[in-house]
């Protein structure tokens, strides 16, 4: 038997993504570097599809239907280097390779170009959903060729999650390293989602005075309005959860230091980069930082905060924070579109936005209601400048900011940290300012280092003498 598509590296990503394949009717080939994990596979799994498994790379490859399809779901980095030294030599013209790691696409339009020129295509596909949606449908963010999407897209459809209209939850994002660029951004928003959320059950918390279980129902009446989506409902589980061990909220006895991984970080290191004001996603890995530092926090606890000061009602409090958190909300996913169109007209992908907002859909983490708006904002303008530009967003947030802004006002006083809320907030007047300080930078700039400026009244460059008579010059 020939297989139609292979998947080397069979950790949860990559045994989930195989079962996939075989419970969609697709013979696929199984192949790990530790022989232990394919038999595991098979064992436990085997009956569930059509699989060939395989001991080496030899026999792998040999076991694929040409053209080969070779899915490659090993740890990011050097690992997906080495396997790419292992299987590359095997594989003829017309041959895909599918890196579906979370690898930086810096480092996939650095394979592809290389592929290339073996006639290999390498298809750089971000794949989100975690475990569950690997198995049960990811959302699927495929760059690399427009050929390969060709004998590709077909299967991807088939195993991809389904928006509420059925549509599957993948698309030719586009060339090289575009899938994997566009994931990365998509995990920049989900870390902005989360902190947003965070800051949301803070103020709940220690503004309103809400215990978990009550934040819990808050947030479950939430999620049946316009912030229905899949991280509003994991909230409210991890909130009502109590610990078995302690009788206490979870949410309570669990270490208050937040990981990460890295592809957040990425999307504040490369909208840098490309010059892209992405605030909110920045200070959501900051606050996930700041949170590791023990010793530092330790050493600051006695500073001085504010005096207790009484709150209204909570009931009416609550009702606020939504605003606060769907407009902020409004400006992350702002923010990380436009670093999407940045890295589409840096890098010549000419990424269709309507299309990832749609498989944004299901599957993937940060899926949502949310999701079809933004989609249908895109799909009536594709051009439109920003998110916030769209009428319905603007309108809303037209709504919303009163009490946004009564929410920091709140905050402040409270002294409650809101760095999400407060930098979408900063960004959103900043936008719509008729004049921003940046004139005055301007002026700094020209006094000490001679830099020069622009004229609001005439074309040209132009520098003032500080240190003489302070004429003015032409630059
Ligand atoms: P891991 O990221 O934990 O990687 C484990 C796999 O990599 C095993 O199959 C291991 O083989 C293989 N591997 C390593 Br490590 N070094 C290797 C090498 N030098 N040569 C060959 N194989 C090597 O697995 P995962 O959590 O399933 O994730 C797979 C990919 O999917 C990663 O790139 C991850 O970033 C991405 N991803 C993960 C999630 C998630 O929720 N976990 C979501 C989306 C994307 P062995 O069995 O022989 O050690």
């Amino acid at each position: 038997t020939s297989a139609q598509i292979g998947v080397t590296g069979l950790a949860v990503m990559g045994r989930n993504l195989a079962r996939n394949f075989a419970r969609n009717g697709y013979t696929v080939a199984v192949h790990n570097r530790t022989v232990a994990r394919t038999n595991a596979l098979m064992e436990e799994f085997g009956h569930e599809g059509e699989f060939v498994a395989t001991e080496t790379a030899k026999e792998f490859v040999a076991a694929l239907e040409r053209p080969r399809r070779l899915m490659i779901m090993v740890k990011a980095g050097e690992p997906t280097d080495t396997v790419i030294q292992e299987f590359a030599p095997l594989l003829e013209p017309g041959d895909m390779i599918i890196d579906g790691g979370n690898a930086h696409f810096a480092d996939t339009r650095r394979r592809e170009r290389a592929l290339r020129e073996q006639g290999i295509h390498f298809v750089g596909t971000g794949v989100s959903g975690g475990e569950e949606g690997a198995l049960h449908g990811p959302s699927i963010m495929p760059g690399g060729s427009k050929e390969s999407y060709e004998s590709l897209g077909p299967m991807l459809e088939k195993i991809s999650a389904k928006a509420n209209d059925g549509a599957p939850c993948v698309t030719h994002v586009g060339p090289d390293g575009a899938g994997h660029f566009v994931k990365m951004v998509h995990n920049g928003i989900e870390y902005a989602d989360m902190q947003l959320i965070g800051e949301a059950y803070q103020l709940l918390r220690d503004v309103a005075g809400y215990s978990p279980a009550q934040i819990a129902d808050i947030f479950r009446t939430w999620n049946t309005g316009r912030l229905d989506s899949y991280l509003i409902e994991i909230t409210a589980e991890v909130l009502s959860h109590v610990d078995a061990a302690t009788g206490k909220p979870f949410v309570d006895i669990v270490e208050d230091r937040a990981e990460q991984k890295g592809t957040g970080r990425w999307t504040v290191q490369i909208a840098l980069d490309l010059g892209v004001p992405v605030s909110g996603i920045a200070e959501a890995v900051f606050a996930r930082s700041l949170s590791g530092h023990a010793d530092l926090r330790a050493a600051s606890r006695g500073l001085a905060g504010p005096k207790a000061t009484q709150l209204g009602e909570a009931a009416a409090f609550a009702d606020r924070v939504e605003q606060a958190l769907y407009a902020s909300k409004i400006v992350s996913y702002t923010q990380g579109f436009h670093e999407i169109t940045a890295g589409s007209t840096e890098y010549d992908w000419n990424i269709d936005l309507g299309a990832v907002a749609s498989i944004w859909r299901g599957g993937c983490i940060i899926r949502a209601a949310f999701l079809d708006r933004i989609r249908a904002a895109y799909d009536a303008r594709p051009d439109l400048p920003s998110l916030l530009s769209d009428e319905t967003f603007a309108q809303e947030i037209a709504a919303a900011q009163d009490d946004w802004r009564e929410v920091l006002v709140a905050a402040t006083r409270q002294g409650v940290p809101t760095p999400g809320f407060s930098a979408a907030l900063a960004y959103y007047d900043a936008l719509r300012a008729e004049r921003l300080p940046a004139a005055l930078t301007q002026g700094q700039r020209d006094f000490f280092g001679a830099h020069t400026y622009r004229r609001t009244d005439r074309e040209g460059s132009f520098h003032t003498l500080w240190g003489g008579d302070r004429s003015e010059v032409e630059a």
